[in-house]
């Protein structure tokens, strides 16, 4: 039977969470059939008859997990024949989720927030504009305006992966893991909904998230976005 998974779904189908982008490599990576079910921000609330307030979420077969690391390591204990996502110690991929969400998604989210919302349904919009406006502190399309300023130090920030990415094709080595997904999430919530330039071409992180968006007969890419 299928796992369900509840992901974050935009206008046009744009499947976007860089949460939920790590669960649905990592159930490529398993090899487990998903069947995912479209959830707007507004309707998560309601998901496996309430209880919860983020995504992802999966349902497999009446066992509910919700939080990306924790589906992760449960998919591991549940799957152990099938490749396994975090080898070695946790506390590494969990360095690498802390590293990415102390580097990466706060520095990005102010370049891409307007660009969220207007891929975003209707239905969603309202909630997202107020929920993040109140947030910034500001009208989204100010937060994201000096996006141009702010690149150069972006890139400068992803130093330790340009450099890892020099040598080796994954933060797995030769082959990728959950670690990989965990940053690979954030660049693929970009590509999705943004048409802003993260990543220069020549650049060793833009090779690995080109190798990242090819994995599993392109998974990644075939998720309509803009060019990398
Ligand atoms: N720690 C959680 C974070 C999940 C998360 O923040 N999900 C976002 C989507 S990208 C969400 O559901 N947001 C709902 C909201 O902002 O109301 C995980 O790793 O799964």
């Amino acid at each position: 039977m299928a796992i369900t998974l509840y992901d974050l779904v935009g206008a046009q189908d744009r499947y976007f969470s860089p949460f939920c982008w790590r669960i649905r490599w990592a159930l490529a990576h398993k090899g487990l059939d998903v069947e995912c079910r479209p959830t707007r921000f507004t309707e998560i609330k309601d998901i496996c008859g309430g209880g919860h307030s983020l995504v992802p979420v999966i349902d497999d077969g009446g066992k509910i997990v919700a939080n990306s690391m924790d589906i992760a390591l449960y998919l591991d204990k549940a799957y152990p024949e099938a490749p396994t996502l975090i080898p070695g110690p946790l506390a590494q991929t969990k360095f690498i989720e802390n590293w990415s969400q102390a580097t990466i998604h706060p520095n990005l989210v102010p370049m891409v927030v307007n660009d969220i919302h207007d891929h975003l349904t209707p239905e969603d919009q309202p909630f997202f504009r107020e929920t993040r406006e109140k947030r910034f502190g500001m009208p989204l399309d100010q937060v994201q305006a000096d996006r141009e300023e702010k690149i150069e130090a972006f890139r400068a920030s992803l130093g330790p992966l340009r450099a890892t990415f020099e040598t080796n094709d994954f933060l797995g080595g030769s082959e990728p893991v959950f670690a990989d997904y965990i940053v690979a999430g954030a660049f693929q919530w970009a590509r999705v909904i943004s048409p802003f330039k993260l990543l220069e071409a020549g650049d060793p992180v833009h090779a690995w998230f080109a190798r990242c968006l090819d994995l599993y007969d392109g998974l990644g890419a075939r998720m309509p976005g803009y060019p990398i």
